[in-house]
């Protein structure tokens, strides 16, 4: 059986309980408080020098991070990884766009509000993320106003992705009323059989 490494508030995690969930893979998961600094202890780094989470643990010693490779791994054979290579390479179109575009500032200006408590001198820093933040929003906003879900007409993996820090992005300041075919794709992930919320 698999073991999950992670924390489920955060979207990185989330992602992979969340197609999980989707998919019904048993596994086993188990916390890790970064704040408390788990992910910097000899144990962890054996798993991921990389020290972050999540971590995807096969038998006693294989591991896999990054959780869009996780995604990928886990997703196929299943609907959420198309099999044509045109489409795939779009799931990774927006897996790549999710980790240099979208997550880098809507993720983490909700770390600085959510998990930091705004402090004074994050501000500056915060602030800065916004800009960056609604111009990913306009790209998803844009291609579902195309389509149901960002790759065609079903579900997969580049939703997952995108889904987990979007739909709470107003924890990082982001109002998203001003996106109506975000909020309906947001509606239509978590109206999917077997939807699993964060919380
Ligand atoms: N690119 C990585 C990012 C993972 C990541 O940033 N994880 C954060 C939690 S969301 C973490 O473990 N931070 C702990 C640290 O940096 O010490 C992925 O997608 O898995």
């Amino acid at each position: 059986m698999y073991k999950v490494y992670g924390d489920i508030q955060s979207g990185n995690c989330y992602k992979i309980k969340l197609l999980m969930s989707f998919l019904a893979t048993p596994h086993e998961w188990i916390h890790v408080d970064i704040l408390a600094g788990e992910t910097h202890s000899s144990a962890f780094s054996e798993m991921n020098s990389n020290a972050k989470i999540p971590v995807l643990q096969m038998g006693e010693s294989d591991f896999l991070c990054e959780s869009n490779a996780i995604l990928n791994f886990l997703a196929e054979g299943s609907d959420f990884l198309p099999s044509s290579g045109l489409e795939r390479a779009k799931v990774l179109q927006w897996q790549f766009f999710e980790q240099y575009s979208h997550e880098p500032y809507i993720a983490v200006a909700r770390y600085i509000n959510k998990y930091l408590g705004l402090p004074q001198e994050k501000k500056e820093e915060y602030d800065s993320k916004q800009i960056g933040g609604h111009k990913a929003l306009k790209v998803m906003e844009d291609q579902l106003s195309k389509s149901d879900y960002l790759v065609g007409n079903a579900p997969t993996i580049a939703d997952i992705s995108l889904y987990a820090y979007t739909h709470v992005a107003h924890e990082g300041g982001f109002d998203l009323q001003q996106y109506p075919n975000i909020k309906e794709w947001l509606s239509r992930i978590e109206d999917l059989p077997n939807y699993i919320a964060m919380t």
